[in-house]
């Protein structure tokens, strides 16, 4: 009975382990990294995020703020006021900094996200997480960043509407590139991908990153990945 059940166990293991390989794999698939960060960059300003309504502007996800100086389709603003952020924080790659792994994972569209300067430094690589009301960053009232109650660890909350986006980006990273998230990190993530599903906003930033670097976020096209995913 007990050779019955490590077998049982050992079976589901590498059933699990197969099953995360698979999304691996289609996480990698076609994907044509993106030369440089610089073009990256641009990328994430002067197509991906670029709206127009009469004029040209940009909404950061941090604060909802709307940026409309030296925003267009030629134009690049100013890193003071509106920056690229890593979901993923560029510090906890964990390959060396400069190396072909580091550049692919600095320019992959999948996890970068325009946001205010000054939030995107108050978040630096600290995790996301549930705050509680009076932890609004100043002058960024839709963003909340203090210290999470249990664990005492600082943390940065992000608007509603982009904590699943955030969350599947995260989901995508972990998968694509190998890496484990822990297991407080990753019930937060679950929820917020449940309470914020992919809208169309978020599938059209997602098929238009697919377009231009080719791969797709599984968990975007297919939410429901997530749930076959036991630990990420
Ligand atoms: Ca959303």
């Amino acid at each position: 009975m007990r050779f019955l059940l490590s077998t049982l166990v050992l079976l589901n293991f590498a059933f699990a382990n197969e099953l995360k390989e698979q999304i691996h794999l289609l996480a990698l698939e076609n994907h044509r990294p993106v030369k440089s960060y610089r073009i990256a960059r641009e990328i994430v300003f002067q197509k991906i995020y670029l709206e127009n309504k009469s004029n040209y502007f940009i909404e950061d996800v941090y604060c909802q703020k709307t940026f409309t100086r030296n925003i267009g389709p030629n134009n690049m603003p100013h890193h003071r006021m509106i920056n690229i952020e890593h979901a993923w924080p560029r510090s906890q790659f964990r390959v060396p900094k400069g190396s072909k792994a580091y550049r692919i994972r600095l320019a992959d569209l999948h996890a970068l996200y325009p946001t205010d300067s000054r939030s995107n430094s108050i978040r630096s690589s600290h995790k996301f997480a549930n705050l509680t009301k009076g932890d609004e960053v100043k002058g960024c009232e839709k963003a909340r960043f203090g210290r999470v109650l249990i664990s005492g660890e600082l943390g940065f909350e992000p608007p509603h509407e982009i904590k699943g986006d955030i969350a599947r980006s995260l989901f995508y990273f972990a998968t694509r590139y190998k890496r484990n998230l822990s297991h407080d990190y990753e019930a937060t993530l679950r929820d917020w991908h449940a309470k914020d599903p992919v809208d169309a906003f978020e599938l059209s930033k997602h098929n238009q990153i697919k377009e231009l670097q080719g791969n797709s976020n599984p968990f975007v096209e297919k939410p429901h990945l997530v749930e076959s995913i036991k630990d990420f």
